[in-house]
């Protein structure tokens, strides 16, 4: 049987699915299997290393992590695995995301975690899809067709402003 895309997406806390939403709408227009959960890194480090270390050969292409604080997460995960990891910096209340955001881009050599924006989930989903895309053309197309809407949409706001602009 063909294998089809399919994504982990982890979360620190039930408190990232606000962010994380953005995230699985992108999977899911893209058609890629998602499966999420809720784990820690350090309220449920066992959890966080059995999810690691069991996600390839649970079928997983790649690991989408989002963590917000002293987010080590995506780091953690990316440790037990050899999938690609993908970490979300989650917007916290106290240091506006940027605590998340250093905790997760600055890994050390050895262990890369793709780090997206500040709370930037849509982007996290677009990446995973251009790096499976790689392995399953299908998904190369469908990002070809994203990006020709993408743009297609920022011309018709052009024009509306131009329009907008002739009247003043
Ligand atoms: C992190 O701590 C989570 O990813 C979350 O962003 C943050 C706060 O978690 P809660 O206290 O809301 O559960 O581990």
């Amino acid at each position: 049987m063909l294998k089809s895309p399919k994504v982990i997406v982890v979360m620190g806390s039930d408190s990232d699915y606000p962010v994380v939403e953005g995230c699985l709408k992108i999977l899911k227009e893209f058609q890629v299997d998602a499966q999420v959960h809720v784990c820690s890194a350090h309220r449920t480090p066992e959890k966080a290393a059995e999810i690691a270390k069991n996600a390839e050969k649970n079928g997983f292409d790649v690991i989408i992590a989002a963590a917000g604080k002293a987010a080590h997460l995506p780091g953690v995960l990316a440790a037990y695995t050899v999938l690609p990891v993908i970490g979300i910096p989650i917007k916290s209340s106290t240091l506006d995301g940027l605590d998340s955001l250093l905790s997760i881009v600055q890994m050390p050599n050895g262990i890369p975690v793709a780090t997206v924006a500040v709370n930037g989930s849509e982007n996290a989903a677009l990446l995973a899809v251009q790096i499976m895309g790689c392995a399953y053309p299908e998904l190369r197309e469908k990002m070809h067709q994203y990006k020709i809407r993408m743009a297609e949409s920022v011309e018709n706001k052009d024009r509306q402003l131009q329009e907008k602009l002739k009247g003043m």
